[in-house]
């Protein structure tokens, strides 16, 4: 994973100064919103990488391209980015050596597509993309995915690169086939999916999640990120989610749906993601251990971020600045 010192520094030696983030708490969030009367157009995507990921989507947005264009835009940043260790290229492989991938993607109309367990392919969103826009189903996996992909014209490449294999090789040396290695220690570390969430200045909503998933999962696990409602949900009458950290979690709880509901019902999306947090902590025995973390976003532009342990940040672009911040988590010291 690219830690926040090193991503700050790979900018700045880019000379990218527009995209160095200010780093703020969350704490000041909500008096940095309240201040705006225009919450829209919005993008909000987790963790560093969703700096550029936001920068890339506002591009699509300021040139006239559609919202689902920019949310699938604004995640091939990380996607063909071979540092990032947990998104296409260069994402950890499982325990058998394979990089597979899972993605997801929704638009304003409600249409929805995904890919599973997909090999080969840089942008296993833009598969899940033409899933959506070209066939009648949402979800293609495997072999299945990965033809269809070959079909529409789509290339293969290696995507283990020589240090996710290096990883890889360390892991198999010291790890006993656990799938959720040392993530009791770390658990911000070996998990970095990018989800992004985009309202345009029409009050219109798309998302993307896309992912290597879990570094080290047995062959043929599949995570929260290609699951509709899981790893994420839009309705384009009430708001969209998007969900990071260990995707069991959010599954057994069908975490991006419940907070859309919990929006639905009222509640703001800080209220919303607090609330599922909270469904997680209660129904999972296991979850002082891992992290989980959710970003939202509604109608009106108003967003909100939570996570279970501290460690989880994201991207907001709104009102012309893009910034990083530390999102507010259920317990204040790792467990
Ligand atoms: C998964 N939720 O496959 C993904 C991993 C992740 O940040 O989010 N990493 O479980």
């Amino acid at each position: 994973m690219i830690n926040r010192r090193k991503f700050i520094e790979k900018v700045a030696a880019a000379g990218a100064l527009s995209l160095i983030p200010n780093i703020i708490s969350a704490r000041n969030v909500t008096a940095l919103q309240q201040s705006e009367t225009n919450n829209i157009p919005v993008i909000i995507s987790t963790w560093n990488h969703g700096i550029e990921a936001n920068e890339a989507a506002l591009n699509v947005l300021k040139q006239g391209g559609s919202i689902v264009d920019a949310v699938e835009q604004g995640v091939w940043v990380p996607e063909s980015d071979p540092e990032n260790m947990s998104v296409g290229l260069g994402g950890f492989p499982d325990r058998d050596g394979h990089v597979t991938l899972d993605a997801s993607i929704m638009g304003p109309d409600g249409n929805a597509g995904s890919v599973c367990f997909l090999e080969h392919i840089v942008h296993p969103i833009s598969v899940a993309r033409l899933v959506m826009d070209s066939t009648p189903h949402v979800m293609l996996s495997g072999e299945g995915a990965l033809q269809f992909a070959l079909v529409n014209g789509f290339e293969m490449q290696n995507l283990l690169t020589p240090e996710a294999k290096k990883w890889w090789k360390e892991e198999l040396n010291k790890s006993k086939y656990n799938p959720k290695p040392n993530w009791e220690n770390e658990p911000n570390e070996h998990h970095d999916t990018i989800g992004l969430l985009a309202v345009d200045s029409n009050g219109d909503i798309a998302g993307a999640c896309t992912t290597s998933g879990l570094g080290f999962k047995m062959r043929g696990r599949v995570g929260d990120s290609p699951i509709i409602g899981a790893g994420l949900f839009v309705d384009n009458d009430v708001g969209a989610a998007t969900a990071t950290g260990l995707g069991e979690m959010v599954m057994k709880t069908l975490g991006s749906f419940l907070v859309v509901e919990f929006m639905r019902n009222g509640k703001t999306p800080q209220q919303a993601v607090e609330e599922a947090i909270k469904r997680i902590i209660n129904k999972v025995p296991d979850h002082k251990k891992y992290q989980v973390g959710f970003i939202a976003v509604n109608k009106q532009g108003q967003t909100g971020a939570f996570s279970i342990l501290p460690g989880f940040n994201y991207a907001l672009c709104q009102n012309g600045q893009n910034i990083l911040i530390d999102s507010n988590s259920y317990y204040p010291q790792q467990r």
